[in-house]
């Protein structure tokens, strides 16, 4: 069996200890009344860390210091290091087939039984594969699994030096051709760098299939939000991805050309994982074969205790439930909610 490649004895350990307090919030340096905040972007958030333990300067150390205390194995520390500088990790075989088949399989059968509805998004007229779709693990309970597998879970937890909550997930039949993007100006935390993202190789993925492209090293650029690239509150409730399109996609274009970023190609045997950084650059390349398929499911993961939004909206994530939840104005409450479903999946699944 492929499943857990980095051995038992090497297992991904749960994340490291919160640093301070009894619960797990991540206390910004720069603590902000969440009830006060008005518009969930970029610009009405201070600069603050705390930064991830793997995005700190002395981060080096600290993986050295986790590894003799024996909290981190070696194996798990070369993944850390490797982290710290690229921006992910691909981890061979982390999922066997036989899962992998079975969660696929019940996938298309909830499709056949219309459970699930894929729409055409036909890339040229003999384009054989349908579309992708958002959150089918909320239809299909093997895709909740996988959403929820241990190594998926612990790798993130390690990586975020925080508890992963699930967020959200994404399957696709084919290449996404998607532009290059940082997944943080779609899922934005506070502070900042406390989310991660994992790609699942449903199938073998063949070069000319428009594998996942991304760009080592550009996890360390500066995080660029709507508000950088002109795209106000307004623009984006008028015109939706169209202002994204029109001014973020070819900045991140600029930033890849001004930096020399060069890319790699995820072809992948089925089972295999790559996980990236909140940060790093990444989208789907081009279909070079379009009646090649590119079986995926992406999952996003945001770390326990932090403040998740959609900069792009202005708005709170799902991820803490309708925005009534959230302290109000002048409770000053450390506790950021998590949504009650989500909070005791895990409780129940993980911990
Ligand atoms: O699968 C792809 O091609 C891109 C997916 C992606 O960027 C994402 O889900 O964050
Ligand atoms: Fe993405």
């Amino acid at each position: 069996m492929r499943n857990l490649a980095l051995g038992r004895d090497d297992t991904l350990p749960v994340a490291p200890p919160p640093p301070r307090g009894p619960s797990y919030t991540v206390e910004a340096d720069v603590p902000v009344d969440i009830g006060c905040i008005k518009v969930f972007r970029a610009e009405s958030f201070p600069e603050s860390g705390p930064s991830p333990w793997l995005d700190q300067p002395d981060a080096l150390e600290i993986i050295d210091r986790r590894v003799a205390r024996r909290e981190i194995s070696p194996k798990q520390a070369e993944i850390c290091r490797h982290w710290e500088k690229h921006g992910y990790y691909v981890l061979r075989g982390a999922i066997d087939p036989d899962t992998i088949d079975e969660a696929w399989r019940a996938y298309e059968a909830a499709i056949a039984r219309g459970d699930l509805t894929l729409a055409p998004e036909k890339a040229a007229a003999d384009d054989p594969h349908p579309g992708r779709y958002l959150n089918p693990h909320l239809k299909v309970e093997e895709l909740d699994f996988l959403l929820k597998h241990p190594v998926l879970m612990n790798f993130s937890s390690m990586v975020l030096g925080r508890p992963a909550i699930p967020f959200q997930t994404i399957s696709s039949h084919k290449g996404s051709q998607q532009s290059e993007h940082s997944d943080s100006i779609h899922m934005t935390t506070y502070p900042l760098g406390y989310l991660a993202a994992c790609w699942v190789a449903m199938e073998d993925i063949h070069a000319e299939a428009g594998p996942l492209v991304y760009y080592p090293g550009t996890h360390r650029l500066p995080y660029l939000f709507s508000h950088d690239v002109g795209i106000s509150t307004d623009d984006f409730r008028e015109r939706g991805y169209g202002a994204y399109v029109e001014r973020y996609e070819p900045a991140i274009k600029h930033e890849i050309a001004e930096h020399g970023a060069k890319p790699e190609y995820f072809t992948a045997r089925k089972g295999d994982v790559l996980f990236w950084h909140a940060n790093l650059l990444h989208g789907g390349s081009a279909r070079a074969d379009i009646q090649r398929s590119r079986k995926a499911l992406v999952h996003h993961y945001f770390a326990e205790g932090c403040v998740c939004y959609h900069d792009l909206s202005a708005s709170t994530s799902a991820v803490h439930g309708p925005v009534e939840n959230l302290p109000t104005c002048g409770a000053s409450s450390p506790n950021i909610p998590v949504r009650d479903k989500i909070a005791s999946s895990i409780a129940s699944g993980i911990r």
